[in-house]
């Protein structure tokens, strides 16, 4: 075995975008937490090595990656975790300056996941969804009118852009991050079903993009898996009706 991720067992979450890339990669990893605990795996070995006083370098969250071939390595943070991995597994632009570039598109993902889960929390991440409902439901409208289609509309045009063609949003090759685009949009089109309706008519390339990742063999394959876990109630990207309305 060469990767252990950790990340929570149950949903998708951020843990999703790194499994996405290990997996297009026919990567030899373990998903931890979902382990069995007589392998010395399941939750509570994450939990051990998170609270460890005798780890180097102790991250502060989920995910975080292993790699076994570096000592045991700990590398945290998603788009640090697809930076490190993207060159190992063949899934990262050629050349040093598009690897920035591509590092500067995850990070934008990642600040578009946490605005998404600032829909459903957007007092506090500690207090229910029950305890916030009426703030969730003006934030979550405010992101489906404005913050989507800022987001939405820069990775169309990225995408189009790219001096490569737009088959892909960096270079002339898949890379992590058309794989996290693809899980952005698909998170994004089971939390708001209807303020997502009219994506292909606004970002076609994006819509396009986001297809063909999903047909691509192993992709399609780890999809069909039980190795996905379905989208639920417990991750970054929730379907509540009440947060959902039509877009623009
Ligand atoms: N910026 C980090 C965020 C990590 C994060 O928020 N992880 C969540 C699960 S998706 C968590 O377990 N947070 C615990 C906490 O913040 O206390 C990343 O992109 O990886």
């Amino acid at each position: 075995m060469t990767y252990k991720l950790y990340y929570w067992d149950g949903l998708q979450g951020r843990g999703e975008f790194v499994r996405l890339a290990l997996e297009e990669a026919g990567a030899d990893y373990v998903d931890v937490a979902r382990g069995d605990e007589s392998e010395d795996l399941g939750t509570g070995a994450m939990m051990a090595l998170l609270d460890s006083p005798d780890e180097a370098h102790p991250p502060f969250a989920p995910p975080f990656l292993q790699d076994l071939q570096e000592g045991g390595l700990i590398i945290p943070q998603t788009a640090n975790i697809l930076f490190y991995l993207g060159p190992k597994l063949g899934l990262a632009p050629r050349g040093e300056p598009l690897r920035y570039v591509a590092n500067g598109l995850q990070l934008t993902i990642a600040d578009a996941v946490t605005e998404a889960h600032d829909t459903h929390h957007p007092l506090a991440s500690n207090l229910y969804y029950e305890d916030q409902k009426d703030a969730a439901k003006t934030r979550a409208h405010d992101f489906i009118d404005h913050r989507i289609p800022k987001f939405m509309r820069y990775f169309e045009r990225v995408l189009a852009q790219n001096p490569a063609g737009d088959t892909y949003l960096v270079g002339d090759a898949l890379t992590y991050v058309d794989l996290s685009m693809f899980q952005l949009i698909d998170g994004l089109m089971y939390a708001f079903p209807r303020g997502t309706r009219r994506f292909s008519t606004h970002y076609p390339r994006l819509v396009a993009l986001h297809d063909r990742i999903a047909e691509r063999p192993r992709i399609a394959a780890y999809l069909e898996s039980d190795r996905r876990t379905r989208h639920n109630e417990a991750c970054v990207f929730r379907h509540y009706p009440e947060l959902d309305k039509a877009g623009r």
